[in-house]
């Protein structure tokens, strides 16, 4: 057994976690972090072999550090996300139902046109910083738009998708922090889980109409528009802010995707590919097992590194170049199997769609100071990211 001592939750891991991925990935396919006790893999193969085995490793108790079966999670548990078939596949069928291509495609055009106002504001202003100005601005107009969230209280998206992105952790700093501040926004997200506080043409209430059709009690289909409010705000955000990053660092690829804005669906891939904004899931084994060469007991935790899977030399060619022009598809970004991220279609079209517009409006796109990241448990991003467009 290959033991490590990281703290892959540490504020300097967090901020810089290339090198902990590298030493994970060369200590083995499957190591041992024995400060948390649980096993752990950075590796393209391991990572997306527990993912696509989810009868051996399991969702249902949590897929954060926290065990279920033993602790008391922070909030109810997901029905989505932290849960095992059969319970699942009923959950999922319900919001795929709602989520599908054809639905999605109906917001092209507002996205196109919501894309449009912002960055000829933001050319206006020629100077700002991308993480709200930008990264935030966008999905947090857009998504609960679609969703039929009011407008008034939309404050309180990225304070409660901080608390649950960093439950996903120990009970650090960082988890203790975003509890104090999300304080107020977790009765306003359960308040406007509710079938009677959300627009009745939006996509919260299609799932309220599926999910009722399908046999869920009005609790249940409250928790699965909840889902909606934890995963589909701060991943988007994150993904776009990584994004202006990645070209503000990389000019030759910045004029690539000027020269052909219709690669920015391609381009936002590899943005997710290259610096994933969900680092990390658990899972927990539901009987003893052999992964890479080790046996794990049953009952244990194993921390999957998507992040470092999607920089595993093992899998990729020059994993550490940002190119859009290479092949990012099967990344596990979005992870893979029966919980590959259900809203991977709207994240994308998000993406696709400003970067568009942005490589089609913006010719020059410049730091304008240091980028500063914001520490999360989970999530991988910048808090503030200065930039200078013309
Ligand atoms: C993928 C994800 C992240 C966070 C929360 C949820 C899902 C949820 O289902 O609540």
């Amino acid at each position: 057994m290959i033991t490590l001592n990281d703290d892959p939750f540490a504020d300097d891991v967090l901020a810089d976690p290339l090198p902990l991925h590298r030493r994970l990935r060369d200590a083995g396919p499957v190591v041992y972090l024995d400060r948390y006790r649980v096993w752990a893999s950075g590796r393209a193969e391991e990572v997306a072999h527990a993912l696509n085995e989810p009868e051996t490793f399991c969702s249902s108790a949590g897929v954060g550090l926290t065990d279920f079966r033993k602790e008391t999670p922070w909030r109810p548990p997901s029905l989505l996300l932290e849960a095992d078939a059969p319970e699942h596949t009923r959950a999922r069928h319900t919001v795929t139902s709602v989520l599908t291509p054809k639905v999605v495609k109906t917001y092209r055009d507002t996205f196109a046109a919501e894309a449009e106002k912002l960055v000829a504001e933001l050319l206006a202003r020629g100077e700002f910083d991308a993480v709200p100005d930008f990264a935030e601005a966008f999905p947090l107009k857009v998504f609960p738009d679609a969703v039929g969230l009011p407008a008034e209280g939309r404050e309180h998206l990225l304070p409660y998708g901080s608390m649950v992105f960093n439950g996903f952790g120990p009970r650090n700093h960082l988890f203790t922090d975003a509890m104090e501040r999300g304080a107020r926004a977790r009765e306003w997200i359960a308040e406007h889980c509710r079938a009677e506080n959300l627009a009745p043409d939006g996509l919260g209430a299609r799932i309220h109409e599926a999910a009722a059709e399908a046999g869920f009690t009005p609790d249940e289909r409250a928790l699965l528009v909840r889902s909606f409010l934890s995963a589909g705000v701060d991943t988007t955000v994150h993904a776009l802010g990584n994004a202006v990053q990645c070209f503000a660092e990389h000019p030759d690829q910045w004029a690539a995707l000027r020269e052909k804005p219709e690669r920015s669906r391609a381009a936002f891939e590899e943005v997710v590919r290259f610096s994933s904004p969900v680092q990390t899931f658990f899972r927990t084994t539901t009987r003893d097992v052999e992964l890479g060469g080790e046996r794990l007991p049953a009952g244990e935790k194993v921390l999957l590194f998507l992040a470092a899977a999607n920089r595993d030399p093992r899998r990729w060619a020059d994993p550490d170049t940002f190119d859009i022009g290479r092949r990012a598809a099967g990344h596990v970004g979005f992870g893979s199997g029966v919980h590959a991220c259900v809203g991977q279609m709207f994240a994308r079209l998000e993406g696709e769609v400003l970067l568009a517009e942005l490589a089609r409006r913006v010719t020059t796109l410049e730091l304008a100071g240091p980028p500063r990241p914001q520490l999360s448990n989970t999530l991988r991003g910048l808090a503030s990211l200065p930039v200078r467009v013309r």
